[in-house]
This record gives C-alpha cells, structure tokens and sequence, in this order.
C-alpha cells in the first residue's frame, strides 16, 4: 500500500515537470544539438530533428522544443 502511494506521488511529480525539461544544453552554446537532443531522446532521428528545427539553424532552441513538445512530434521517453 506504501508503495502504491509513493508510486502515485512520483508520478505527479513527473507530470508537473515541463516535457522538455529533460534536454541539457550541456556545452552551454544555447541550443540543443542533435547529440544533447540524443540524451533526452534516445530513439530521436536526424529527420526528426531537422523537422524540429523550423528556422534550420541546425540547434533547437527552447521556443523550437516546446513547438514540438505540443505538436507530439518528440518520440515518447
Ligand atoms: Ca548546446
Ligand atoms: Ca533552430
């Protein structure tokens, strides 16, 4: 029964989280890069990410990956 209330809390938790909390731009240049979108999304393709990339920049950046965050384009985590 604890577990079953411990599980319910964690996933309210998870569900208050932003979706695209989970990208790092982890070499800090303000966009997330295919690599960095990899960390968050494994099964994420090339084609995927170029689909994302709406002004072709070649990086996501936070308005591009919430863009996709709604449209469900991002493969589930
Ligand atoms: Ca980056
Ligand atoms: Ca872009």
């Amino acid at each position: 029964m604890t577990r079953t209330s411990l599980g319910g809390a964690f996933a309210a938790l998870i569900a208050a989280a932003p979706a695209f909390a989970a990208v790092e731009d982890s070499d800090g240049d303000g966009m997330f890069s295919f690599d960095e979108m990899l960390v968050a999304y494994p099964t994420l393709t090339e084609e995927t990410f170029i689909t994302i990339d709406t002004n072709g920049d070649g990086g996501i950046d936070e308005e591009e990956l919430a863009a996709a965050t709604e449209a469900g384009v991002l493969p589930a985590t």
